[in-house]
């Protein structure tokens, strides 16, 4: 047994020496040292020795293991050593390799413009509310006075989900559903997308963006309308640009009207821009009817107030001189790198 062991010394010093790579000292160590290594098995066998024999051959066996450990340390850091010297080598930045270009994104032009616009009504004391894109028939329409024979409601410019529900064409429901749930005074508005039947060409996009805003009080008057309106258009295009409101219709509002604001880039002298009427129509607006104050529980011999509506694409394409609405939804970074 004792040869046996300076045979195991031996041949794990010699084999130790020769070693090359971390892996191989790791295997060497459980081949030699192990649970089931070579040491082991003969320290297992001592059972068998004499009572003189054993504490001679257990002090050789301690012995000899604590060789082949401080062996194994030593080879362990020599290898260490070599393999880290030759990572650092091998990962020498060359630092007159040309760099990786980041390519950092940008903000959507619809965006930009959307911020702006929050942030004109918020100086104003304006809250931004939202609602869902699938709304209620009930919301879309019915309670904004929208009759059931009306043209918005048919197929061709509402896309159904079923009998019930819609994808909202506009974000008036946003508001129905605030006037719903809270007593007045509410002064609101409500950006966001909405979703319209049409075929897609230059002007239209089934999807598009729309900021609709609401406010409602006692007293609340067309002058309060007309103040806000162009105050926010002062505000946007700045103090030069003037207003006019001429009469119109919508069901939802009474009386109604579109304001238009002098055109930015002639200043009213007329271009190409405002097709050559020193105007442009920036958007739709009015008293809120009282069917739809009623609709919601507010007694319209109390309350009143006005709501205003307009294309978030349009002004985003008014601001940039943009001819084609497509353009804001095709991602085509050559496009959007402009901005
Ligand atoms: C409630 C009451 C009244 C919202 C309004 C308009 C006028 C309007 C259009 C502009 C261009 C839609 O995107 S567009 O096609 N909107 O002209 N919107 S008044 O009136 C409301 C809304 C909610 C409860």
């Amino acid at each position: 047994m004792k040869e046996k062991l300076v045979e195991i010394k031996e041949a794990a010093l010699a084999e130790l020496k020769n070693a090359k790579i971390s892996s191989e000292v790791e295997n060497l160590r459980v081949k030699f040292l192990g649970k089931k290594g070579e040491l082991t098995s003969i320290l297992r066998g001592m059972g068998g020795l004499s009572a003189e024999e054993r504490p001679l051959i257990g002090k050789l066996a301690n012995e000899v293991r604590a060789e082949i450990e401080a062996k194994l340390e030593e080879v362990t850091k020599v290898i260490k050593d070599k393999e880290k010297n030759e990572k650092i080598a091998n990962e020498v930045i060359d630092i007159t390799m040309p760099g990786k270009k980041n390519t950092i994104g940008k903000r959507h032009p619809l965006d930009l413009t959307l911020e702006s616009m929050k942030e004109i009504f918020i100086s104003m004391g304006f809250t931004i509310e939202d609602g869902p894109e699938v709304e209620l028939d009930h919301y879309n329409f019915e309670a904004l006075n929208i009759p059931k024979n009306h043209p918005a409601r048919s197929e061709q410019d509402t896309f159904y989900v079923n009998d019930s529900l819609v994808l909202r064409t506009q974000t008036s429901p946003v508001q129905i559903r605030v006037m719903e749930k809270q007593t007045p005074p509410i002064k609101m508005i409500s950006p966001g997308k909405v979703y319209r039947s049409d075929a897609v060409d230059a002007t239209h996009s089934p999807i598009f963006y729309q900021m609709e805003g609401l406010v409602i009080d006692k007293g609340i008057t067309f002058a309060d309308l007309k103040g806000t309106l162009e105050l926010f258009a002062k505000k946007m295009f700045g103090d030069k640009v003037q207003t006019k409101f001429r009469p119109h219709h919508f069901p939802f509002t009474e009386p109604s009207a579109e304001m238009d604001a002098t055109c930015f880039v002639c200043q009213g002298e007329g271009c190409r821009v405002c097709k050559g009427s020193g105007w442009i129509e920036l958007l739709g607006c009015g008293m809120v009817h009282p069917q739809v104050l009623r609709n919601c529980g507010i007694d319209p011999e109390v309350y009143s107030g006005f709501a205003f509506g307009f294309g978030v694409d349009r002004m985003v394409m008014l601001k940039y001189g943009i001819d084609d609405i497509r353009l804001l939804y095709e991602s085509d970074m050559r496009f959007l790198n402009q901005f």
